[in-house]
């Protein structure tokens, strides 16, 4: 799904800023009908839940509605008129005026709709967007109402991150001509030194592409929907070091361009094979972060700010590469990695497919996890589209290396492999060309796992140390140690680590590492570390986690997981000196 853009034949409006906003219960039957009568103003993008010091409204459980007014820019006439919703979390309904126009569920991916017929270039409309954060057995993640003896809903999930909710991306009106470009797909190769773009544009005319380079000189070009362009000495996508060329796709009608738009193109190859990922056929090796969008007030509210110092602050420590635990980022994200050269491993909001664990604890549950007693036919029919709508969404990025479908399902359980190999070929059938994997959890070992062959990457998320041999390291890299060489000797695949770490209260030391003190998380990934150096099959190493970060309240929790590498507000831990040490060799 292509992101709005200006371009020669389009314009862009953003709407972000304060809306009205209200609960359902206080908005009146069908809001969407008359003006919302409300004091509060929510601002978008921002979560709803910590803006405004109301309990009611952090632990709201349903609809909550946002209106504002937009003006259509008076030249628009002639134009398709469409409006974009880059995330409602986790449903969304629009209205323009009156009118539904689009709903849409899954609450970390972008939907429009074409609003042509019930708006006037130079008028007004009102803009009404619904938005649900209920989770549901079948929805992605999933989760569960429950009811209070006085009558409250509450939440519950299973997922360790706050159920952050609202509009937390931006909000477009756009104009797109009335014949456009309606998708592009480019495939990146390499013959010798030459440079492949192998290309396909859907549009409802003549279609024609130019691809330039960094200064703007065209490289290459050609006539029709999809074709091969060749760049002779082609400068590589490389992480570290990313090169963008700029393809410019036109629709031609009568001799004359009516739609033309741009995307970035890196030109990289990614591979697996043995015990390797290779990037432009070099071993890569992952160092960086698991992360997560979570920021004080904002919630996952998405905010410039934070991104770049987020981005400085992981190349500060020396990281190449992160994984967007647990769900789709916002695509701002996304660009700045392509444009930086930063490595990505891009993940579906599939978390808490497992009945055995809450809070990245046991429950004791011995529940059944798949099937139609817990998430069935019509979950898996919701995570294929969510992998539908990652990928169409992201196809097109070079910083995303690999596809992670899901985070630690129960792939011990009975179930769990019918469940998982169709949504294995859906991702290989949408997109052959990056690997494919999955995050697993350790109470899925080497030898009962059920889905692990499935993939081209294991990822393996571990804790021991902390919720295994808790305090004990000498046990934990003993351990640790004889489960990677297991992993390795079993399925020959790459191996990363994408989730180590402890959780560690910012100030807090100990002469003898006790739990809890910067001084323990320092020596758990030291510790890990070493074992990372002995193991081969070991092609990366992502943190637990970038930053403290909210979760639901919990006796485990305080004030959210402390595992952060950085505090909430960003600040070092001592830890993020031993990975600056480490991936940078400088203090
Ligand atoms: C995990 C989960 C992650 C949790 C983490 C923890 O395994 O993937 O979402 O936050 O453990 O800290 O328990």
């Amino acid at each position: 799904m292509l992101r709005p853009q200006n371009s020669p034949t389009r314009e862009l409006v953003n709407l972000d800023g304060l809306w009205r906003f209200a609960l359902d219960d206080d908005a009146g039957p069908e809001p969407w009908t008359g003006v919302l009568r409300t004091d509060l103003e929510a601002p978008v993008p921002a979560s709803y839940n910590d803006v405004f010091a109301d309990d009611a409204i952090r632990d709201h459980v349903g609809w909550v509605w946002y209106q504002r007014t937009v003006r259509v820019p008076r030249g628009w006439a002639g134009e398709r008129v469409r409006v974009r919703i880059d995330a409602a979390t986790h449903e969304g309904r629009v209205y323009v005026d009156g009118s539904l126009v689009a709903e849409h569920v899954g609450g970390y991916t972008p939907f429009e709709a074409d609003v042509t017929d019930l708006v006037e270039p130079g008028g007004e409309f009102r803009l009404t967007i619904g938005v649900n954060n209920e989770l549901t057995p079948t929805t992605i993640p999933p989760g569960f109402t429950t009811t209070t003896d006085d009558g409250r809903r509450k939440q519950l999930y299973r997922h360790d991150f706050y159920n952050y909710a609202g509009l937390a991306r931006s909000v477009w009106l756009y104009s797109v001509p009335a014949v456009s470009v309606e998708d592009v797909t480019v495939v990146t190769g390499l013959d010798g030194t030459t440079g492949v773009v192998e290309y396909e544009v859907a549009a409802g005319a003549a279609v024609r592409v130019r691809l330039l380079d960094a200064e703007g000189a065209t490289v290459a070009e050609r006539e029709g929907a999809s074709g091969e362009l060749r760049v002779p000495d082609a400068r590589l996508w490389r992480p570290g070091a990313a090169y963008l060329y700029e393809l410019v796709a036109e629709v031609v009608e009568d001799g004359s361009v009516v739609d033309s738009y741009s995307l970035p193109v890196g030109i990289r190859t990614v591979e697996v094979r043995g015990t390797e990922l290779l990037i432009n056929g070099e071993p890569f090796y992952f160092k960086g972060f698991g992360k997560h969008e979570d920021t004080a007030v904002r919630g996952k509210g998405h905010d410039p700010a934070y991104m770049v110092h987020d981005f400085r602050l992981m190349d500060w420590c020396g990281a190449n590469s992160f994984r967007t635990s647990h769900y789709p980022y916002a695509e701002e994200v996304l660009d700045y990695a392509d444009r930086h050269g930063i490595v990505v491993i891009d993940e579906t909001a599939a978390v808490g497919l497992n009945l055995a664990i809450g809070g990245g604890m046991r429950t004791g549950a011995v529940e059944r996890t798949f099937g139609e007693d817990g998430f069935g036919k019509a979950t898996r029919e919701a995570h294929a589209q969510a992998i539908r709508e990652l990928i169409k969404r992201d196809k097109n990025h070079p910083s995303v290396v690999m596809w992670c479908i899901t985070n630690e399902p129960a792939s011990f359980e009975d179930g769990a492999r019918d469940y998982f190999a169709p949504l294995v070929d859906l991702t290989r059938e949408l997109d052959a060309t990056r690997p494919v994997t999955y995050t697993n959890l350790v109470f899925a070992t080497f030898e009962t796992d059920t889905i692990a062959d499935l993939f081209d990457v294991i990822c393996l998320n571990r804790y021991y140390g902390w919720y295994n041999d808790t305090g004990d390291l000498a046990s934990a890299e003993a351990h640790l140690e004889a489960e990677l060489r297991g992993w390795e000797a079993r399925f020959g695949k790459p191996l990363v680590m994408t989730e180590y770490g402890a959780d560690t209260l910012a100030g807090l030391h100990s002469v003898n590492a006790q739990l809890w003190t910067e001084d323990f998380q320092s020596a758990l990934l030291e510790t890990y570390h070493r074992v990372f150096d002995r193991v081969p099959a070991v092609i990366g190493e992502q943190v637990w986690n970038f930053a403290d970060f909210q979760t639901m309240a919990g006796v485990f929790r305080v004030d959210g997981n402390k595992k952060g590498v950085f505090t909430r507000d960003r600040r070092p831990k001592a830890a993020a000196r031993v990975l600056r040490k480490r991936w940078r060799g400088e203090d």
